[in-house]
């Protein structure tokens, strides 16, 4: 899943894609890298960001959304709103990412519900302005399990298909460093849930942190071996920047799961 920000924030790529052809051109791009789904978003969701208001996102977004899905792109929104969950399903969106899973907007749910869309659903316990304040945990992994299937409960509950949820662990959202490490060794577990994962370490703090500081443009070479252990999970889906290098973890972890006949030179 490559990630399109349309955001003049957001913690890696903020401001580049704000211009549509520009952005669009960049979605190609990931394509060609091997993406298959391109998710745009409007709002940044970095630790601290002030919200951006309801008509700002809808006009970042849709004119976006209406041009990749008039060309057969799978195009998912990473939104927390109904009301452009619902203008981006009218213009031809498949899937609707909601990091708040479903929680920050009441209507949520029973939009998604009414479309034919698959929904991810990502553990959340507040906005970005207070993540800080809610990373506490006994047991990050029992207590994040629990949330994210009382989430997928209230889905479930609204009418949305089991099958259509998609189930994400959220790094970095009101983890902190080592709370996200945990998670990841323990993939297994959200993967024994039944339903598709999604995991979305893209350049994220905890790798630039493990890496001595590094800022996020020099974090590709960690997030792909993040995605070469969610691979080897049975992932669902990477969400990325860099879309060529996590192609390429994926591939190799593919390759070594898979007995093939040992070949030896030509
Ligand atoms: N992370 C960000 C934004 N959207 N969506 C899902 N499902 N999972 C994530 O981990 C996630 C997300 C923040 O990263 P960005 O600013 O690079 O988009």
């Amino acid at each position: 899943m490559g990630i399109l920000n349309v955001t003049p924030d957001s913690f890696s790529d903020g401001g580049a894609f704000l211009d549509t052809q520009v952005a669009i051109d960049h979605a190609r791009q990931m394509l060609a890298a091997g993406a298959t789904i391109i998710d745009v978003g409007g709002e940044s969701t970095r630790p601290g960001a002030e919200r951006v208001g309801l008509a700002e996102e809808v006009e970042r977004v849709i004119p976006i959304v209406a041009a990749l899905a008039a060309d057969g792109v799978t195009v998912s929104v990473d939104t927390m709103r109904a009301q452009v969950a619902c203008a981006a399903l009218e213009a031809g969106a498949r899937i609707i990412n909601d990091v708040s899973g479903g929680l920050a907007d009441p209507d949520m749910l029973g939009v998604v519900a009414q479309s034919r869309a698959d929904f991810v659903l990502m553990h959340w316990r507040d906005h970005s302005t207070r993540f800080q304040a809610t990373a506490h945990y006994d047991d990050v992994v029992a207590e994040v399990l629990g949330e994210l299937l009382a989430q997928r409960d209230r889905a479930l509950e609204a009418g949305l298909d089991s099958q259509r949820i998609i189930l994400d662990p959220g790094l970095g959202f009101s983890k902190n460093w080592d709370h996200n490490w945990t998670l990841l060794r323990h993939l297994s577990e959200f993967q024994g849930l039944g339903h598709r994962v999604l995991v979305g370490a893209s350049r994220k703090a905890f790798l630039g942190e493990l890496l001595g500081g590094r800022e996020p443009l020099g974090r590709d070479g960690a997030t792909a071996a993040v995605s070469f252990w969610a691979a080897l999970h049975d992932v669902w889906a990477v969400r990325t920047h860099d879309v060529t290098g996590q192609a390429d973890a994926i591939a190799v972890a593919r390759r070594l799961d898979r007995e093939a006949p040992f070949r030896n030179g030509a």
